[in-house]
């Protein structure tokens, strides 16, 4: 009876482990504290915090107090994904004065967005996460393509299907965020080869 109510439980925590235990060990995120996945992102009590990779650990950034900042996003799109990661592309424009740097990326729909960008490694080129983010001078734009930068979704939590809408919070080095929507699209390519070196190990 006992073992039958411990393996009962077992399986609950299992089920239980397999969807949240990663997520509910990076909600105690604490300046210094040691994090998984490089680019997650999580905001608690109005302060943001960065799951950064420093010489090659993972710890959760000090928090970003959170304010809204004016960045857009146009002709936002995803590719198509069931499982795994997935490219998010568009046009970033940084309506303010001042220059930006998106840092982290959060969306219901994935672990984790990392910042990607396009580098030649061994005489091919290969995708890998943009340490120091993406920054956009005042008032410019960024475009975010495949083959170039992109956001990458990890760990994406539910398919994404055509015409699904997804939402993204850019947060910036100083804490600015902004949510700017994507929408599923069919796309043949896009399927770079993604370089982790500079990172630390990680299941996408
Ligand atoms: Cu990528």
């Amino acid at each position: 009876m006992r073992s039958k109510l411990f393996a009962t439980l077992a399986l609950t925590c299992l089920l239980c482990g397999f969807n949240l235990v990663p997520v509910a060990a990076d909600m105690t995120a604490m300046p210094g504290a040691k994090c998984s996945m490089p680019g997650m992102t999580v905001t608690v009590a109005k302060l943001t915090y960065l799951c950064q990779s420093k010489a090659g650990v993972l710890t959760w950034s000090t928090g970003l107090p959170v304010s809204k900042v004016a960045i857009t996003l146009t002709d936002g799109w995803v590719k198509l994904a069931t499982t795994g990661m997935s490219g998010a592309f568009g046009i970033v424009k940084n309506n303010t004065k001042n220059a930006v740097t998106i840092v982290g990326v959060a969306s219901a729909r994935a672990a984790a967005v990392q910042t990607h960008e396009m580098v030649m490694k061994n005489g091919a080129m290969v995708m890998q996460m943009k340490m120091d983010g993406f920054t956009i001078p005042a008032g410019k734009t960024l475009e975010l393509k495949p083959g170039g930068n992109h956001l990458m979704l990890m760990g994406i939590t539910k398919p994404i299907k055509a015409g699904d809408y997804l939402y993204l919070t850019l947060t910036t080095s100083t804490g600015g965020q902004a949510t700017v929507r994507v929408i599923g699209k069919v796309f043949a390519g896009g399927n770079e080869t993604y370089d982790t070196s500079n990172t630390t190990a990680m299941k996408p």
